[in-house]
């Protein structure tokens, strides 16, 4: 990456095909990463160039190339050596629909992997107002500090005052001191307590980075991020721009789902999964819960009071409810189901509660459900004293808390269901419900062998996030284990989580109403002046930004790399489901073995999933080939 902003770039200096320069100033990126320097208290500006900008795009891919760049592999993840990286693409806090989201990324101390999450926040759109494109930030702070950013004005002031509140007394007391107009996203007690499943939240009701990256953040001192900007970042075309915007507000708004959507959002795929068998259930026992009806979106919609979202989007999702302790709580599916029938819990009021907890503390639901799970299981087997049944809400929510701040049985429960079953032994890794350390998120997979491939080979452990193959598999081909299955991951992993993690902007609008992904291209066209068609994005920058994270992975874990890494949990394997229509299946090893050689087929890894040497080189990552080559001999 250049120092120096490099206005101008001709076409034929570009090394890949495609791409049309129509102008010679670059648009759309402001070029411009801010450093911080927590523990000397420097911040400088860093600037990149139009290759850097189009090889990587941003989000994810600005992420993982500085991750690679920067840290030294077996970097402790909660040291001061580990990079803090929120990181904007060119859409990202754009006027426009649902492009308000921020990726939030680091070394994961859940997973010692790459990590990274995604937040919907007016900090990623004053982040660009203010004039960068992503902030990176390294050491740690002597005291409590938040950053405070103001366009080009950027101070670390104490968070003394700060330090030990939750997530939404943070953001209150920062907008009583800066005012209301200022994008904040902070940790919770979760985060400060280095909290593995510990999150980054925003406006008291967005969460992002699952893989513990408000640990790291809470590692550095760094309490919270509070960002004003007042700039316009420079569009290629802005009359096209705001006429293909209000075009696509429109189009939104007039999809056959868009009514429905609006009164449930996420909610909606509770019910689904019930009649599918894929509701998380008991630690993933089974896929069906018998009080579904007390938890699903019309419970929710009976119960709601509000609806929230993101800046600038026109679907917004967030529904808000009052919990039982008339508190509001804003609900989504995964939380929802991980802390209702995944732990046997069948009262929305009280699972509000636990969601809100986790909201406040700062703490990831999914993974919070499954190590609440874990106890409950770990309990029932006898292997937990003082553990707690399932079911048992006053017990949970008192467990929440002690997770939070690492209290007694909470201080176990605090590192995850992966290292727990690692101290608990007596067979019980084969219930611990994660890949990589990452617990896994809302489906069960007896049944679903692509679902189950879509977590064995997300880049960031068992998230949905990049591969949500699971609706396109139950109603296309339910049980089998077609090559066509591998395809459609990767598909859904180039449009998921190459495409909208990069540009960065919010899936929803093509994922839940069927908003055209051309649309994408188009904005990018007439934001930055490039044209970038989809397949470039797809099959070019995606596979890319994958094929980069696997590296990372492979760095970090060296000789100890295998396709082992890339399993599903072994429950699915070896206990049937014993309850409904697919009572008596189970995934099957074998076949599931084939899928996964299929998928590495097909993205051009060798059979223990490593990048070949040719795949990297024609995705333009020779430089990544020859370190990689130093951990790991590369297959042609
Ligand atoms: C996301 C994961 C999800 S995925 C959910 S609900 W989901 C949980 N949300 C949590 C939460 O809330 N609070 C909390 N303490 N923990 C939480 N953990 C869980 O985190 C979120 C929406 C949702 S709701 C989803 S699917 C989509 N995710 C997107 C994504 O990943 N990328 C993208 N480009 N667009 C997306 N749009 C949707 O955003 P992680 P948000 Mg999230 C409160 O964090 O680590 O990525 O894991 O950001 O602003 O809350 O919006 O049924
Ligand atoms: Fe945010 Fe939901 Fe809108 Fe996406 S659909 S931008 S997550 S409010």
């Amino acid at each position: 990456m250049k120092h120096v902003r490099q206005r101008g770039i001709a076409l034929d200096e570009f090394p890949f095909k495609g791409y049309e320069r129509i102008d010679e100033v670059m648009y759309g990126w402001n070029g411009r990463i801010l450093r911080v320097n927590l523990s000397n208290g420097k911040t400088s500006v860093q600037t990149f160039d139009a290759e850097f900008a189009l090889k990587y795009v941003g989000g994810r891919g600005f992420a993982i190339r500085l991750l690679w760049d920067e840290l030294a592999p077996g970097v402790d993840p909660l040291g001061p050596d580990n990079r803090l990286i929120f990181a904007a693409g060119p859409l990202t806090g754009l006027l426009g629909p649902s492009l308000s989201k921020l990726v939030v990324a680091a070394k994961s101390p859940l997973t010692n992997g790459y990590g990274d999450g995604n937040v919907g926040s007016l900090a990623a759109v004053y982040l660009r107002k203010a004039g960068y494109d992503a902030i990176v930030v390294e050491g740690r702070a002597r005291k409590p500090t938040y950053l405070y950013v103001e366009d080009e004005g950027v101070s670390l002031l104490s968070a003394e005052g700060l330090w030990g509140r939750t997530t939404f007394e943070t953001e209150r007391k920062l907008k009583e001191v800066h005012g209301k107009d200022i994008g904040v996203l902070t940790i919770g007690p979760g985060g400060e307590n280095l909290v593995k499943m510990a999150v980054i939240t925003s406006q008291e009701g967005r969460a992002g980075g699952r893989p513990g990256i408000g640990a790291v953040m809470g590692s550095k001192n760094l309490k919270a991020l509070v960002i004003r900007g007042t700039k316009e970042v420079p569009l290629a075309d802005l009359k096209a721009y705001r006429e293909l915007i209000v075009e696509a507000y429109r189009d939104i708004k007039a999809k056959a789902g868009y009514e429905f959507w609006i009164r449930q959002g996420t909610m909606a795929i509770i019910e689904w999964s019930q009649e599918n068998y894929v509701l998380p259930t008991y630690n993933f026992k089974e896929g069906s819960f018998d009080r579904y009806r007390c938890v699903d979106g019309y419970a929710m919609e009976a119960a709601k009071v509000e609806r929230r979202g993101c800046p600038y989007c026109n679907m917004a999702c967030g529904n808000v409810v009052l919990d039982s302790e008339g508190r509001s709580s804003e609900l989504d599916y995964e939380g929802v189901a991980m802390l209702s029938s995944n732990v046997g819990i069948g009262h929305l009021g009280s699972v509000s509660i636990l969601n809100r907890l986790a909201d406040e503390y700062g703490l990831d639901t999914i993974s919070l459900g499954n190590v609440l799970a874990f106890a409950m299981e770990a309990t029932e087997r006898g292997l937990l004293k003082d553990g707690v049944e399932w079911g048992d809400f006053k017990r949970a929510k008192a467990l929440v808390e002690d997770t939070a701040y690492r209290r007694d049985l909470g201080a176990l429960l605090a590192e995850g269901v992966m290292r727990i079953s690692e101290k608990l032994k007596a067979g019980s890794e084969a219930w611990a419900m994660h890949v990589k350390g990452l617990e896994v998120s809302a489906y069960d997979c007896h049944t679903t062998p692509a679902m189950a491939l879509s977590y064995a080979t997300s880049p960031i452990g068992a998230h949905h996030k990049d591969a949500w193959i699971i609706a396109w598999e139950v109603r296309v081909d339910r049980l089998g284990y077609s090559k066509e299955k591998a395809a459609k991951v990767v598909e859904l992993q180039r449009i998921r989580g190459g495409l909208f993690e990069s540009i960065v902007s919010c899936r929803f609008p093509w994922v839940e109403l069927g908003f055209s992904l051309e649309w994408y291209p188009r904005l990018l066209k007439a934001a930055t002046g490039v044209n970038m068609p989809l397949e470039e994005l797809l099959y070019s920058v995606a596979d890319r930004i994958y094929a980069l994270i696997r590296a990372f992975w492979v760095r970090e874990y060296g000789g100890m790399w295998s396709s082992k890494l890339d399993v599903p949990p072994r429950r699915w394997f070896d206990e049937p489901l014993t309850k409904g229509h697919y009572a008596g299946l189970k995934l099957d090893e074998e076949k599931f073995n084939e899928l996964l050689k299929g998928y590495y087929e097909l993205r051009g890894w060798d059979g223990r999933g490593i990048p070949r040497r040719n795949t990297l080189e024609r995705l333009g990552l020779a430089d990544i080939a020859n370190e990689l080559e130093k951990y790991v001999k590369l297959k042609p």
